[in-house]
């Protein structure tokens, strides 16, 4: 009778550390995108703006934009983001475009002739 008492507290208590961690891991998921040590930031235009989801990047943790190639356009696929060096022409086999937001600040993400513009935070 013991015994099966001791694995029943033993058993609730795994749980209870299973559930949560999986809670923790959920929320942190949905609130600030942060997966590992990445976060992935989705990308695709309206008119001639660029759209970031999400638009706000925290500093000096990696970034991995997505480009949804179906909603960038022509030359929309040729993306420059001049406070951070960055230089990419995405496509259907390349829509990855990684960097590491050192600064905090406003900065600018634009097609390279400068036709479609946007902006996301760093903080
Ligand atoms: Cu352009």
């Amino acid at each position: 009778m013991k015994n099966k008492n001791l694995f029943f507290i033993i058993l609730t208590f795994a749980l209870i550390v299973f559930a949560g961690f999986f809670l923790i891991k959920g929320e942190k998921a949905t609130t600030n995108n942060v997966s590992g040590d990445v976060q992935i930031v989705k990308l695709w235009t309206e008119g001639a703006n660029y759209v970031l989801n999400p638009s706000e990047f925290k500093k000096d943790i990696p970034v991995r934009i997505e480009a949804d190639v179906s909603r960038t356009p022509g030359c929309s696929r040729s993306i420059v983001i001049p406070a951070f060096n960055v230089r990419k022409v995405v496509g259907v086999g390349d829509n990855v475009i990684e960097f590491t937001p050192t600064k905090k600040g406003t900065f600018n993400i634009a097609c390279s002739m400068n036709m479609y513009q946007g902006t996301f935070k760093v903080v």
